[in-house]
């Protein structure tokens, strides 16, 4: 069962009797031990915790005592003497350092990259040689929100991977969205601050539903591509783990023979790209802020390790950076895979948690300066800005310029960089000459040549230019492949994104506002800004350029396949008479098919041989991605009288529901979600849930189990809404 808190189970009194600190859970992993010069240090993991039995100062002298201070007399003032107090307290009051600026909601996991060969042929870094096992740390986020806030805020979302490869480390960091806001770097301050929280009241949080993001996108519409993404179901991820990613920009590989080519990188979820609703991901946001982060710690926990295929497209190497007519510098724009199909370099599985949240997750710090020989950038002006921004972040955040030598930071490679001193040196440097020549340390370190695996700077030519501050032409096209990712979704999808405009929209104060957003749609798709329109109470402006015919992509679209369920998360909801064997026939299914199956009962405790995982009080039902009723379900002990407003008054004892029931079932219904039933059909009555409806299970547990399965493999059934032929 994911989510226990310790690796032994506690006993009930307070222990006395001295102890080492407990080992790490299982599933968890901290950083490797290096050293701050990346050198393998044999030490077992747990000598970069704490040890030893005894509590003690920063500098290991044994306390007798931290409950009190020092005073004079037992009621006297507390004595400016006393070093564990002040030690203490000092540290505690520094224990924070500022937030990312951007990013500051992130979860994170260790994983393995294996690579299948396939990238040989046009790279030549060592980790896409075939069959080379790479650790990764790879860190997912939200981009607006404070490190506090919920995480299914309608957003991009980060995916940031570093790989610890044998040449160094090589981060590859990107978003869940293949194409951004800006085109040019020195823009990234005014998009952050126009989709930060307002600066006078500091709000709203976690959001772009407001006036100073639509200002900024509307009058600039370059930011339209990635915007309408946002409004996409993208933008409500189900998990991390069913997330695509985007390097984004186009980079530059070489491989052995010195050949280069251009490519973009992806990474594709093995369990498909699947999203919320709206109203599950609101409802989400209050009843488990922490839904993503959990999901990832817990599926890694129970061994349903999240996995990613690692791609690239590949474009033939061209002085015009170009290809069928699409600007490979410009980051507003992405290749549609049936014009450059994908090509798998290997898989990626995350398959341990970290240990301390603070030391790894807070503490990495990714750099897309950070490349290893074979991967260098190109002149994307997005990319470029980027080269200067990680660095200079770190700085501040990680308070001085060792932060490479924290623990999550350190290289596998061997490092000797000549870089001395400052705030947090943990190296102690030998060597009486760190600069180069020196024959005083014996020339030592010495520059390495191409068959030392030395970084490349691929070379490239630069016309003959003009200093100037200026876009080239080819960035002007604003629209055409919005129109073409919107016409690429099925009608519901489209559904959501004329939702989501007319909500973001309803939200901004300002009429003006609203009304230049509705020209940037008019641009884009008359139908789709009618609808907002409409929904907005406001005209439908006319389009002031000429809209374009794109071939829609097929990939695009989320909807219309079949996935692995593994790690999905099934509630089984029973009540207090509810068949046993039933259940265990479910659970067993369940686990058979790698799904968690979670016991909705009544109340805590045991049922039987049961054991209750949640309670009618506790569950909520955007956990469960699909729901099974077995036996009736009629009031628990709690439900009646009201206790909270979930549990309603309902009819009392004699409801034939109790009503908590009733409102996970109604809430799974709405959001198109899986339910079984395989009791008289009571709950689902009470629900007004028609037993024959789309997406229903009925029949014995056998039957219900495989019918929730197939349902479960594509995602939702959104059919439930289809209005029929007639309508
Ligand atoms: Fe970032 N970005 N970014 N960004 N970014 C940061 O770096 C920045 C951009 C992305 O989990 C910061 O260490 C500039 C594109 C991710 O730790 C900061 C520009 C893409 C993460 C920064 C961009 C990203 C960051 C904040 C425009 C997708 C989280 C703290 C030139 C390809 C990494 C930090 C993590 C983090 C600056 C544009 C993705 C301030 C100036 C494009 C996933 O340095």
């Amino acid at each position: 069962m994911p989510g226990t808190p310790s690796s032994e189970p506690p006993s009930l009194n307070e222990p006395t009797e001295p102890a080492g600190p407990l080992p790490p859970k299982p599933d968890q992993q901290g950083p490797e031990t290096r050293s701050p010069t990346g050198a393998e240090t044999g030490a077992p993991p747990e000598t970069v915790a704490q040890q030893g039995e005894f509590l003690t100062t920063a500098h290991g002298a044994r306390l007798r005592d931290s409950d009190h201070s020092l005073k004079a007399g037992a009621r006297g003032p507390t004595l400016l003497q006393d070093h564990h107090l002040r030690e203490k307290i000092s540290h505690f009051d520094h224990e924070r350092v500022p937030e990312r600026v951007v990013h500051a909601r992130g979860a994170a996991a260790h994983g393995v990259f294996v690579a299948n060969g396939a990238g040989e042929g046009i790279c030549r870094a060592a980790f896409l040689k075939r069959g080379v096992e790479t650790p990764v740390f790879v860190r997912f986020s939200t981009v607006l929100g404070s490190r506090g806030s919920p995480d299914l805020a309608r957003d991009t979302r980060g995916f940031a991977t570093r790989f610890y490869t044998s040449e160094g480390n090589y981060d590859l960091i990107g978003n869940n969205i293949p194409v951004f806001f800006i085109q040019d770097g020195i823009k990234f301050p005014d998009v952050v601050h126009a989709a930060k929280p307002h600066p006078d009241r500091e709000i709203p949080q976690a959001a772009s539903a407001h006036d100073t993001f639509w200002d900024f996108v509307s009058l600039h519409t370059e930011a339209q591509a990635h915007t309408m993404w946002n409004m996409s179901d993208r933008g409500m991820p189900r998990a991390f783990r069913t997330m695509e990613g985007f390097g984004i920009h186009t980079f530059r590989l070489i491989n052995a023979a010195g050949e280069t080519s251009l490519v973009k990188f992806h990474w594709k979820p093995r369990l498909g790209v699947h999203s919320v609703t709206w109203e599950e991901a609101q409802l989400t946001n209050g009843v488990d802020p922490d839904f993503h982060r959990r999901d990832l710690a817990d599926s890694i926990e129970s061994g349903a390790y999240p996995e990613w295929d690692f791609g690239v497209q590949v474009i033939p190497d061209n002085d015009e950076h170009m290809f069928q007519g699409i600007d490979l510098l410009d980051p507003t724009k992405f290749i549609p895979e049936e014009l450059a199909p994908v090509q798998l370099l290997g898989t990626m599985t995350l398959n341990a948690n970290p240990t301390n949240y603070f030391a790894e997750t807070e503490q990495v710090a990714y750099n897309p300066a950070n490349l290893v020989p074979g991967i260098d950038v190109t002149n994307d002006p997005l990319l470029q800005a980027r080269l200067f921004s990680y660095l200079d972040t770190q700085l501040t955040r990680l308070a001085g310029p060792n932060w490479t030598q924290i623990p999550i930071n350190r290289a596998h490679a061997p490092i000797n960089d000549m870089l001395r001193d400052g705030f947090h040196q943990d190296a102690v440097h030998g060597g009486a000459a760190p600069y180069r020549p020196n024959s005083l340390d014996a020339g030592n370190p010495f520059q390495a040549a191409d068959s030392d695996h030395a970084f490349i700077d691929i070379p490239v030519d630069v016309p003959a230019s003009q200093k100037i501050r200026e876009n080239p032409a080819s960035f002007d096209d604003h629209f055409s492949q919005v129109t073409l990712f919107y016409r690429s979704l099925t009608a519901i999808e489209q559904d959501h994104v004329v939702a989501a405009y007319t909500f973001e929209l309803s939200k901004c104060y300002e009429q003006t506002i609203r009304e230049r957003q509705l020209i940037a749609l008019a641009n884009i798709d008359a139908t789709l800004c009618e609808r907002v329109a409409q929904g907005l109470g406001l005209p439908a402006p006319k389009p002031t350029q000429e809209t374009t015919e794109p071939e829609p992509s097929a990939a695009l679209s989320q909807l219309g396949k079949t996935w692995p369920v593994t790690g999905r998360v099934v509630g089984l909801v029973i009540g207090a008479d509810s068949s046993q064997a039933h259940v265990a026939a479910l659970l067993e299914a369940m686990q058979t098919a790698d799904v968690v199956a979670l016991v909705v009962a009544p109340t805590g405790g045991k049922y039987g041989s049961l054991t209750a995982h949640r309670t009618y009080a506790n569950a909520a039902s955007t956990e469960f991605d699909a729901l099974i009723v077995i036996g009736a379900t009629p009031p628990a002990p709690d439900a009646v009288p009201a206790l909270d407003a979930k549990s309603g008054a309902g009819d009392g004892p004699a409801a034939p529901s109790d009503p908590r029931v009733v409102k996970l079932l109604q809430e799974a219904w709405r959001h198109a979600k899986a339910i079984g039933s395989m009791d008289d059909g009571t709950a689902l009555a009470a629900a007004d849930i028609p037993s024959t409806g789309v997406g229903i299970a009925t029949g014995n547990s056998k039957d219900v189990a495989q019918q929730i399965l197939n349902l479960l493999s594509a995602h939702r059934s959104w059919d439930r809404f289809k209005p029929p032929p007639h309508a």
